[in-house]
């Protein structure tokens, strides 16, 4: 351990950060209480606290650090980009080399006729791009009532007023007035939790069946769009069981529905694709990006959409826009995020080398007393914590009583594994090696075993 004496003793930086820095979803009592603790500095997957504690970051941030840390590249690129031009704007006929170089590369890495990038600074920006830009979309099409964007419940599109209304998160609409008329939320493809007796195949069916009904029941005539994400993050790491997405792609075919494919986790390799959809097997008409675009190196989101989409859109006046669209210094190191993972081939290292090798581990995690299910795809992964696997049971504590137990022994293992209720999720940086994938499962297991005793010491492993 080597502590960091460039700045304040650990007390006073918490001392101050308790009183002036409001964090986001936190409960700012508690924290101020415990004291946050401040991560310093990182390289590759692994995090120094003030304490000089180095801790393995399974959640690459929060989903984004794709390239792993300490890149010197970005930051070279960075700095020459700021001294060059630090800024410009790209609205009322003007662009930059950056935002110009980086739609374009965009363009050839997405599928199909994915061919045009409406940038913003973020998921949320983005997803709020999304709704104006479908709903303007059948306007211009002469059918201005299709303006009901359908999404999910449990999905997590963002945290502004309108991503936060395509979200189906029940306790960010308790806050703030949400959601925005005219979006609609169906189920989730979450058979563990809700699947009760029926096969997963016939559930997944069931559930994309739900989009059918909700279209028929709202009127064709009235619904522009469906998001969902490829593969539910914030949700949990929800894995849709594999007749899901065929089922969905078929249903907005059918009835001309736009489908928006939020790819802020999915995309850029989490999956082992370059895109989640193509993971899935599905084309998207819009997909939504961020976080791995520039491996969280600069914040940057936007929209990528078809020629038809832009044809559409491009024949007026879109009045819509970002200060910071397409700004050019997290272009240019989005630019180059998007060079190293295509000339080190970090997708190919997903999908062939650190993919397999943690999805053997992962899944292994299921013959542990504590755990129902291990799910993964490429470097998304999740465990349902239960204290009954055969009845697929939930805790008789609140939810998340027990996720919480399980990530405070991760935390205290130099892990940072996240909980979702009691789900517990990893999506570690792409570029993982598989020793280090060794210490994250270790680190895992040590952590559900000093779980699993505490549960049994407070007797809370009672199913409700
Ligand atoms: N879409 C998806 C699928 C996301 O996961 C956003 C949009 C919004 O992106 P911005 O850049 O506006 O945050 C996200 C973000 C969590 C967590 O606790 C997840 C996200 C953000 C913060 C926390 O898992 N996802």
């Amino acid at each position: 351990m080597n502590a960091i004496t460039n700045h304040l003793p650990t007390a006073e930086l918490q001392a101050l950060d308790a009183a002036h820095h409001m964090h986001p979803f936190t409960a700012n009592g508690e924290l101020a209480e415990k004291g946050s603790r401040i991560i310093t500095r990182a390289t590759g997957v692994t995090l120094t606290d003030s304490e000089g504690n180095e801790i393995l970051d399974a959640m690459a941030g929060l989903w984004c650090v794709n390239i792993g840390y300490g890149r010197d590249e970005l930051a070279e690129v960075a700095a020459r980009q700021m001294r060059e031009l630090p800024y410009y704007n790209t609205f009322f006929q003007t662009t930059h080399v950056p935002a110009i170089a980086l739609a374009s590369k965009i363009a050839e890495l997405a599928p199909g006729d994915l061919n045009h990038v409406f940038f913003a600074g973020s998921g949320s920006e983005a997803n709020d791009t999304n709704i104006r830009m479908v709903r303007h979309y059948w306007a211009l099409k002469g059918k201005p009532t299709k303006s009901i964007i359908i999404s999910r419940k449990n999905a997590y599109h963002g945290s502004s007023v309108g991503s936060g209304s395509l979200g189906g998160m029940s306790a960010m609409h308790e806050q703030g007035g949400l959601p925005i008329p005219d979006i609609h939320h169906i189920n989730q493809p979450h058979w563990w939790a809700e699947g009760g007796d029926m096969p997963e195949e016939d559930f997944g069916l069931q559930r994309a069946q739900d989009l059918e009904a909700a279209i028929l029941e709202l009127g064709e005539d009235r619904v522009a769009a469906f998001i969902a994400e490829p593969i539910q993050g914030a949700g949990g790491v929800i894995v849709p069981p594999a007749s899901y997405w065929p089922e969905i792609q078929r249903i907005c075919d059918k009835y001309e529905i736009l489908l928006i494919a939020d790819e802020v986790i999915c995309g850029f390799g989490r999956t082992g694709n370059w895109f989640g959809s193509e993971t899935v097997g599905i084309r998207p008409d819009i997909m939504t990006i961020a976080k791995g675009l520039s491996s969280g190196y600069a914040p940057i989101g936007g929209s990528i959409v078809t020629d038809e989409v832009a044809a559409v859109i491009g024949s007026d006046e879109f009045n819509h826009g970002y200060t910071y669209s397409g700004h050019p210094v997290a272009s240019a190191v989005a630019l180059e995020n998007l060079r190293i993972l295509e000339e080190e081939d970090v997708v190919g290292h997903v999908k062939n080398v650190a993919g397999p090798y943690l999805k053997e581990k992962w899944e292994a995690l299921a013959d542990h007393p504590l755990v129902g299910e291990a799910k993964i795809v490429g470097m998304m992964g999740s465990i349902a914590l239960t204290p009954n696997k055969a009845a697929r049971a939930v805790f008789a504590s609140d939810a998340g009583t027990v996720g919480y137990i399980c990530r405070e022994r991760c935390f205290a293992n130099n892990l940072v594994m996240r909980h979702v209720g009691d789900r517990m999720i990893i999506s570690p940086p792409l570029v993982i090696k598989p020793e280090e994938i060794d210490v994250l499962i270790e680190r895992a297991r040590k952590s559900l075993d000093e779980c699993y005793a505490i549960l049994q010491e407070k007797d809370l492993l009672k199913s409700a």
